[in-house]
Formats: C-alpha cells, sequence, structure tokens
C-alpha cells in the first residue's frame, strides 16, 4: 500500500491528492501535524523535510512533480497524467514547473512573510513575488484564452500543479476579475470530482490558512461539492 505523508491544509500535498484522486490510485495518508523539519522520522526519511513524501514499500519519493511521474509509471492504470508522446510530455512538464516556480513559488513567499516578525520581513522579496505574479498571470490569461486545460486538451500534472495555486493565490494577490480566461479555467478546474475532494477534506483546516479572511465563503461552505 502506498503512504502519503501529507497535511490536508498543505498546497504542494493537494497537488499529489488530486492526481492520486484523478487516478484512483488507493493509499494511506500520514498526517504531519507541526514542521516536517520537527519531525526526526521525517527528516530521516527526507532531510529537505518539505511535504508531501511518498512511500512505496522500501521506496522513498520526494516531490510532488516526481510522486507524480512516479504514481503515473507505476500506478496509474488507464488515467494518464504524463502523455506517452515526448512533445505533449515536455509540454506537460513546463507548465507543471511553471506553475511551482512562477505561481506557488511567489505565493509561497507572501505567505512566509506574512508570518514573520516584523523585523524580520522581507518587503523587496514580496515586492518581486507580487511582480512575478502578475507576469504569470498575464501569460496564463493569454494561453487559457485558447485551450481546455493548461497543457492542451487532456487533464495532466500541470492541472494538478496549477490547482492548488490557483485557489489560494485568489486570497493572497487576486487574480480573477481582471484574467477572465484564467478565472474561467479555475472554475473548470473546480468541476472535477478529484478537486471537489481535496477542498472538502481540506475544510476543517482552512480557517487556518494564514490569509482565511479573504477566502471565498463558498469554499468553506459544508455544502460545497
Ligand atoms: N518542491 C516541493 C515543495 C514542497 C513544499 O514547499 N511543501 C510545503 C507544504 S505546501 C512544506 O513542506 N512546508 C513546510 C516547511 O517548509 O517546513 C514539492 O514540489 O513537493
Amino acid at each position: 500500500m502506498l503512504t502519503l505523508h501529507m497535511h490536508p491544509l498543505a498546497s504542494y500535498c493537494w497537488k499529489v491528492l488530486v492526481a492520486l484522486y484523478e487516478c484512483d490510485i488507493p493509499f494511506r495518508s500520514i498526517q504531519i501535524n507541526g514542521l516536517p523539519a520537527d519531525d526526526t522520522a521525517y527528516v530521516d526519511l527526507w532531510p529537505i523535510a518539505k511535504m508531501p513524501l511518498l512511500q512505496d514499500g522500501d521506496r522513498v519519493v520526494p516531490e510532488s512533480s516526481i510522486i507524480i511521474e512516479y504514481l503515473d509509471a507505476h500506478h496509474s492504470g488507464a488515467a494518464r497524467l504524463i502523455p506517452t508522446d515526448a512533445d505533449a510530455a515536455r509540454e506537460v512538464r513546463l507548465w507543471d514547473r511553471f506553475f511551482d516556480l512562477y505561481v506557488h513559488a511567489p505565493m509561497q513567499k507572501i505567505v512566509s512573510d506574512r508570518l514573520r516578525a516584523d523585523d524580520t520581513k522581507d518587503a523587496f522579496g514580496v515586492a518581486e513575488a507580487r511582480a512575478t505574479l502578475d507576469t504569470a498571470y498575464a501569460m496564463l490569461d493569454r494561453r487559457m484564452a485558447a485551450q481546455e486545460w493548461i497543457a492542451g486538451d487532456a487533464f495532466s500534472m500541470a492541472d494538478c500543479a496549477a490547482m492548488p495555486p490557483l485557489f489560494y493565490v485568489e486570497a493572497i494577490h487576486p487574480y480573477r476579475a481582471a484574467h477572465p480566461a484564467l478565472a474561467a479555467y479555475f472554475e473548470r478546474l473546480l468541476l472535477r470530482s478529484s478537486v471537489q475532494r481535496v477542498i472538502r477534506e481540506a475544510q476543517p483546516w482552512l480557517r487556518y490558512f494564514p490569509f482565511a479572511d479573504a477566502l471565498e465563503p463558498r469554499f468553506l461552505d459544508a455544502t460545497f461539492h
């Protein structure tokens, strides 16, 4: 049985959960409470101490994209999140990287700055992160005006990467009002049962998100599905 070390609020864990639910792959989860770096068993497995982390027997698989690659290669059955065609697969990996590096990472920068003590805040780094988000939003909005999923006609690993930051970043550095094609793409993501399940499972924790006050009420509603 696969074991996923995760927390239901953690955005990179959402990325892998969407993949697991899309492909209907059975797994058990171990919830990391507190910082992974404070959990010595976790640090023994992966000293970088970031979630998620997958275990398959003796095999330890870190990093959300690498986990999805692993699932796709060994456990996904008929549903594929990475195309077999090399050019199509490269496109999926490009947009997976794009979301991690230019949406997810700047979003994390702004969130972690919010949690810092006043005398250690990094205003310059936060301004850089907001500028990166603005550039990424404009690129994504142009791209999504012409296609259904981020890497083409089929839902893929890149859409798993897109969903968590597009969910959280609206509360941090909003994009929806000024980027209608990107907003419509997010609504398409919300129609998937995998995505709805991830959000439902996170609901008890969403109030701990540092920007929880700016989350849309529909996501906090017990009837959300
Ligand atoms: N590159 C990693 C990033 C993982 C990551 O940043 N995880 C966050 C949770 S969303 C984490 O572990 N934060 C806890 C910490 O940094 O101590 C991946 O793709 O899995």
